[in-house]
């Protein structure tokens, strides 16, 4: 007999509906549901891999441990008892303790709110995420401005007449910081009522190629685009739009003479953008309407990663699009995180790199191989590692294998052994994917109209199977159990959930909401800036000290002389998530999508042709790839996808290996990172491209 099942995909910031249908266990289809609030029907390939990811042999079903002979399958209460003893007896010698969270822990709601009990009984003196590879130039910029971390002010696409785009490509990530499924179609109904999109990227991306304006900028140089545009928008005064004057703090005075400092020629030969386009940028955010100015990957992996998120801030409160219909506003999700909680941190933290930023708690992942080599009491020697792979993810790969290997107990939990936790002593596999139930949890705050959803599971979990969150709960009570100490009282996440629902405004029961299988929505984002800011005098607070001081190192950074090296930058691809979805036969298939990008110009200089194989050498590493040779390059970039990288020995998945790619964090450098908040820098790397040895021997 076949069931329906309606749930919400969890593999991106989307969180489109789908409608499943299962016969016995087996998946028969997987749809978008056209009724579903948010999502409208849309979904992407990935969707359809649900299916893969859930029947895929080469999950481990039990929990592994490595011995001398290979993985050797174990029970769970063995693995717990085993794992605990361990815990207790490394602490007990004083061993620093340190967590890994990598990003579909995010996309887990489950799991985000008991692995802190897991935390607390292993007693971690640090956290480790991706979202030091990722966003933490956002939360940073939200804190400073708006008071909170989780307070990102978001582009109402859906009344939007003109979008600017700096930095991402929602066409292939169906969007990030910014939760807007079916974006393409999203595109084509502002258009069609005379909207205009501008994407600003070295490369002219799937996104750029249905924008009205492709705009190719010099990588890591957004900075100079960004303050020119700012200089054009306060041209003719700084004052605000009333309403949002009231609202900002006095230090917005400082703001036009800083930015007004700077000579446009310099900026837009530091760029590449010509002085017309960025005065034409800044012209049509000021006067074609509602609409918003956003950054993404692009200008928050790099250097000025707060910088530039503070100019985009900047840029859309100055044209008054902050806080208004058509421009950015803060989301009222059904379940408020926001008023839970806290408002976050930035302090600094000493590190085997020295001094670092640490925003909301967070070691930089740029210190991470460094924290588990040091040679003083200070080393991490235990290491929980869930639902991340920081050997694909994380600058300088190789370096982080041999920091994993030195590990006293590393801990992993994942369904694969995968490039990082083919390292670990335990592996502990978590139920397939449609086992699990499902709550927007942290990208309600993040969507286009006020909404949330909850999906029960759609399948009945498997004989032995966990879910994550029971994984981390049980093996909490054993370490506190090892350690003699009394585990205090978990709720279960359903509990925390209907909890967090009910003292949300909506204040709907979880119970009401799941019986609306489309999820729940509250309509369009309003204007609520006036209450929602969270800042102590309730004010935006338009420029600190930090920041201003920062483009004043800006300024300076743009007299050194740049070298001639090509410069490095990511690519994601609408058919692949991370480093995760290569074991799928149906995403992988088709041509090589782990291809260097580069310009038909760089690549006659260096005498390749598409399909050669070059070198592509930097500071850290070197890889060996084929070429695609593009105009959709701009000269001067070219451009690797993150993720690849499976040749490594003794994978799980073995589709994944047998279409291996290379790792584009075998080149990226830790040395790189974002000062203000200890972010790594993953686009911009300076290599060098040349003909590979052997195939130039062999001519
Ligand atoms: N050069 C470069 N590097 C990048 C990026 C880039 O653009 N360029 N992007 C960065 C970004 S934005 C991110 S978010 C990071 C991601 O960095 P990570 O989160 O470290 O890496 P993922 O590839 O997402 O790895 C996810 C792991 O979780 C496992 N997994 C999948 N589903 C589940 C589940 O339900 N439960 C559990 N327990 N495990 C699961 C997978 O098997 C995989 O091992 O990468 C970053 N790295
Ligand atoms: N299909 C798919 N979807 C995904 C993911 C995935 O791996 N695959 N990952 C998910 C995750 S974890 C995240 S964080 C989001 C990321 O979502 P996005 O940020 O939208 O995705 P990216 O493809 O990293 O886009 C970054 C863009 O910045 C450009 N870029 C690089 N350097 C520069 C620069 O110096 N200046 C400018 N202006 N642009 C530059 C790149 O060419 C690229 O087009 O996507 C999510 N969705
Ligand atoms: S865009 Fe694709 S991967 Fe993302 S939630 Fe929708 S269907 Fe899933
Ligand atoms: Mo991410």
């Amino acid at each position: 007999m076949t069931t329906t099942h309606y749930r919400t995909c969890h593999i991106c910031e989307a969180n489109c509906g789908v409608i499943v249908e299962i016969e016995e266990r087996e998946v028969v289809s997987i749809k978008g549901n056209p009724d579903h609030v948010l999502s409208r029907g849309h979904i992407c390939p990935k969707a359809t891999a649900i299916a893969d990811l859930q029947s895929d042999p080469d999950r481990l079903r039990k929990p592994v441990k490595r011995t001398a002979d290979g993985w050797q399958e174990m029970e769970w209460d063995q693995a717990y008892r085993e794992i605990a003893q361990r815990c207790a007896e490394l602490e007990a010698g004083g061993a620093r303790s340190a967590f890994y969270r990598g990003n579909p822990g995010a996309h887990d709601y489950a799991l985000s709110t008991q692995s802190p009990y897991l935390q607390r009984a292993v007693g971690a003196r640090g956290t480790f995420s991706a979202t030091t590879l990722d966003q933490i130039p956002h939360h940073y910029v939200q804190l400073q401005m708006y008071g909170h971390v989780s307070l990102a002010a978001v582009p109402d696409i859906d009344r939007a007449q003109v979008i600017v785009i700096v930095g991402g490509n929602p066409v292939a990530s169906n969007g990030s910081i910014w939760t807007v499924p079916d974006f393409r179609k999203r595109v084509k109904e502002m258009q069609a009522r005379g909207g205009k999109l501008i994407v600003v990227d070295p490369r002219r991306t799937e996104t750029a190629a249905i924008a009205d304006q492709w705009v190719p900028v010099k990588p890591g140089t957004d900075t100079a685009l960004l303050v020119g545009i700012l200089q054009c928008v306060l041209e003719n005064g700084d004052t605000l739009r009333p309403g949002l004057a009231e609202l900002v703090d006095e230090s917005w005075a400082k703001v036009r003479p800083l930015v007004a400092a700077f000579d446009l020629s310099k900026l837009s030969a530091h760029c590449g953008v010509s002085e017309s386009e960025i005065r034409g940028i800044a012209q049509t955010l000021k006067s074609q309407g509602p609409g918003a100015i956003y950054g993404r990957m692009g200008v928050s992996v790099c250097e000025f990663g707060a910088l530039n998120q503070w100019l985009v801030q900047l840029i859309n409160l100055a044209t008054g699009n902050l806080d208004r219909e058509g421009g950015t506003m803060f989301p009222q999700p059904l379940l408020d995180l926001v008023s839970f909680a806290g408002r976050g941190s930035i302090k600094t933290i000493e590190t085997a790199r020295g001094t670092l930023p640490s925003v909301m708690s967070e070691i930089p992942m740029i210190a991470f191989a460094e924290e588990l080599l040091r040679e003083d009491e200070q080393r991490v020697r235990v290491l929980f590692v869930i639902a991340g792979n920081p050997v694909i993810s994380a600058p300088d790969g190789v370096r982080t294998e041999q920091a994993l290997e030195s590990l006293d107990l590393m801990v992993a939990i994942d369904p694969q052994i995968t490039e990082t936790t083919r390292h670990a002593h335990y592996i502990l596999p978590p139920c397939g994917p449609l086992e699990k139930d499902h709550f927007s949890f942290f990208f309600g705050p993040l969507a286009i109209r006020d909404f949330g959803a909850y999906s029960p599971p759609t399948l009945p979990m498997e004989a032995g199977a966990k879910a994550d969150w029971e994984i981390t709960a049980e093996l909490a009570q054993a370490i506190f159990a090892a350690k003699g100490k009394a585990a205090p009282n978990m709720e279960t996440p359903r509990e925390r959930l209907d909890m967090m629902l009910r003292a949300s405004p909506a204040g709907m029961t979880l119970a009401e909401v799941e019986a609306q299988p489309n999820g729940v929505d509250l309509g369009p984002l309003k204007p609520c800036i006036a209450k929602r800011v969270m800042t102590e005098d309730k004010k935006i607070h338009a420029a600190t000290d930090a920041l201003i001081e920062e483009l004043g190192r800006f300024a300076s950074s743009m007299a050194e002389v740049p070298g001639d090296a090509l410069r490095l930058i990511g690519r994601r691809h609408v058919r692949s998530n991370n480093s995760w979805l290569h074991n799928s036969h149906r995403l992988v298939k088709g041509p090589d999508r782990c291809t260097l990008m580069i310009h038909t110009r760089d690549a006659a200089e260096r005498g390749l042709a598409n399909g050669d194989l070059a070198e592509v050498t930097s500071r850290v590493g070197q890889v060996t790839v084929a070429v695609e040779v593009t105009e959709d390059m701009m000269p001067g970039a070219v451009s690797l996808p993150h993720g690849w990288g499976h040749h490594r020995e003794g994978v799980s998945w073995k589709t994944a290996a047998a279409h291996a790619g290379v790792s584009i964090n075998d080149l990226t450098d830790p040395q790189r990172y974002d000062p203000l908040t200890g972010n790594a820098v993953l686009n911009g790397t300076p290599v060098t491209v040349a003909r590979a040895q052997e195939v130039a021997a062999a001519e």
